[in-house]
Formats: C-alpha cells, sequence, structure tokens
C-alpha cells in the first residue's frame, strides 16, 4: 500500500510541481491579487481539470485566507466536493478487454495488470487477441514469460474475435481467476474496426457476463482521451479507465474530467513502463498527490 502511495506521488509530480509551485507564492498572502488569479486560473487549465472546477477552486480561492484552513486543503475540499456524486471503484470482473487507441499502453497495461493480479496470488491469463501485427503477439508473449502468465495467442488466425473467444473459453476451462484480453489498436473513426470490436465484446459476452471492458487513455492527449472514450462508448460498453502514462504529462488533472465527466471510474494508472509501474486508483492519495509535497506525503 505504502509503494501505491509513494508511485502515485511520484507518478503525478510533474502534474503538482506547477501547482505546489503556485500556491507556495501565495503563502502568506491575504488576498490574491488578479495576477495570481491569472496565473491559478492557467496553472489549473494546464492541469486539465477543466473549466468548471477551475471556476468553483477560484471561487473558493479568492476568499480571503482565513488561516485556519489552508489554500492548499480549500483546494482539495474542492475536488473532494465536485467528486462527490461520483462512485468509488469497485473490484474488477473476471474478464477484462482491453481496448483503445494505438499506442495507448494496452499491451503493456494488460502485462502490468497481469502482474499485479498473479501478484496478489490470484492465476491469470493473458490474451493475444491484436492480430493484426506479428510484432504485437511477440510483444505480450514477452511479458507473460518474463512474468511467468498463461499466454492464449494464435500466430495463425488473423480474426481476434475467434482469438479472444478461444482464449477467454480456456481461461474459464483453466479456472483463471483473471483473463485479460489485448486488443489491437483502432480509431474510433473507422467503422469497420470498430464494428470488429462489437464482435469482440459480443463472443466475450457469449462465454460469460462477468466481464468489463477498459480504455486506456493517455493523460498527455487530455481532452482527445475523453472523446476518444466517448467514441469508443458508442460500439461498446466502457465501464473504466486506466489511464496510462502519468509519470510524463503535467496533465494528471484529467482523471478528475474522466470521472466527472464521462462517469467512467479509474481504476489504475500507469507511471512508468516497468510492470510495477500500474497502481490501483485511490482517489485521496491521488488529490493529495496534486498539490501536496513529497516530503509531506511520506512523513504521512
Ligand atoms: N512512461 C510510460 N510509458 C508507458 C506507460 N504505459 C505504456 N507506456 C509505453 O507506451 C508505449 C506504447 O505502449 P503499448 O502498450 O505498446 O501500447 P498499445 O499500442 O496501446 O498496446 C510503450 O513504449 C510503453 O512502454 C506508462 O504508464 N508510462
Ligand atoms: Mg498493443
Amino acid at each position: 500500500m505504502i509503494s501505491f502511495l509513494k508511485k502515485t506521488i511520484s507518478g503525478l509530480s510533474k502534474t503538482r510541481s506547477k501547482l505546489s509551485t503556485l500556491f507556495a507564492k501565495f503563502s502568506g498572502k491575504t488576498i490574491l491579487t488578479d495576477d495570481d488569479i491569472e496565473d491559478l486560473e492557467e496553472a489549473l487549465l494546464g492541469a486539465d481539470i477543466g473549466w468548471e472546477l477551475t471556476d468553483s477552486i477560484i471561487k473558493q480561492l479568492k476568499v480571503p485566507d482565513k488561516a485556519e484552513i489552508t489554500r492548499e486543503d480549500r483546494f482539495q475540499q474542492c475536488i473532494q466536493e465536485y467528486l462527490s456524486d461520483v462512485h468509488e471503484v469497485t473490484e474488477l470482473k473476471r474478464v477484462i478487454l482491453l481496448v483503445g487507441i494505438n499506442g495507448t499502453g494496452k499491451t503493456t497495461s494488460a502485462a502490468k495488470l497481469g502482474g499485479y493480479y498473479s501478484k496478489s496470488g490470484k492465476s491469470v491469463s493473458l490474451v493475444a487477441a491484436d492480430t493484426y501485427r506479428a510484432a504485437a503477439v511477440e510483444q505480450i508473449r514477452i511479458w507473460a514469460e518474463r512474468l511467468n502468465l498463461h499466454l492464449t495467442a494464435n500466430d495463425k488466425s488473423a480474426d481476434p474475435a475467434s482469438v479472444a473467444y478461444d482464449g477467454v473459453a480456456s481461461g474459464i476451462k483453466k479456472k483463471m481467476d483473471k483473463i485479460i484480453v489485448d486488443t489491437s489498436g483502432r480509431l474510433h473513426t473507422s467503422a469497420n474496426l470498430m464494428k470488429e470490436l462489437e464482435k469482440i465484446h459480443r463472443v466475450v459476452l457469449k462465454l460469460t457476463d462477468e466481464s468489463d471492458v477498459l480504455i486506456t487513455i493517455d493523460a498527455n492527449t487530455g481532452q482527445h482521451g475523453l472523446q476518444q472514450a466517448r467514441e469508443f462508448a458508442k460500439y461498446i460498453p466502457i465501464t473504466g479507465v486506466i489511464l496510462t502514462k502519468m509519470d510524463g504529462t503535467a496533465r494528471g488533472g484529467i482523471a478528475i474530467q474522466i470521472m466527472k465527466e464521462l462517469n467512467l471510474p479509474v481504476y489504475f494508472i500507469g507511471v512508468g513502463e516497468q510492470v510495477d509501474d500500474l497502481v490501483p486508483f485511490d482517489r485521496e492519495s491521488y488529490i493529495n498527490g496534486l498539490i501536496s509535497s513529497e516530503k509531506e506525503m511520506v512523513n504521512d
């Protein structure tokens, strides 16, 4: 748990950096000047927390400082309140289908998720349903070997739905606790590929209704990520998000918009390229990580 907390904090360091510097500059001031407010607005929008929340934070922080509650705390309270009607995450179901556009981190997240569940004592099977590139099967095979996870792949099949069906069927037969299906990247603008995704989902449903569909969103893409999720959801019922590459972006506030605007839970965040760099999303740690200094947090 401690290491998840630390990883959340360090994964958010780029997002936090500007905000923390700004709040440090404000400290000791009773009233924020117009310039301060402008800087604050820029930093909040730059972190991709969205207009609505930015407005409400600014309203809160414009009120003269009463010392009994710090601006950092008021900032965090605003976010808590903003998200109060958004449900916390539940346990993911047995079959996890990973979807999303190219390069957002599906294959890496499939492997990391496999590693995560395996570490917690669950039996895991990976399914290589990205049949478009030979390299894709190879990539997941290497991960499976490295992590000692069961893998179903079919080098000869070009039909991702049949690979997904066989993989999930075999995982169920082997009584695997978690069956994680990697799919190929696709743009929502390609109707054929989206229909294919519908089919992959349909065949999985024939085997079990114990399934979740997670979309991987690259945190760097900000608003585009929201749009991707909306478009994918027209074809396939997305049940949650893995927000990847948090480590490389100052736009980590996007998780808030995903939860609030899409009403989708963020299940995990990706904070690096290694297998341990996938952290279960914890709202409290996340909100703390947006503003508190690393030293404060680690001492907690
Ligand atoms: N820094 C960082 N890189 C990541 C993360 N997740 C994935 N990547 C990298 O992003 C690239 C694309 O990932 P991949 O899983 O192949 O994407 P896919 O096309 O969606 O399957 C790879 O180089 C990964 O190592 C993350 O959370 N942080
Ligand atoms: Mg891939």
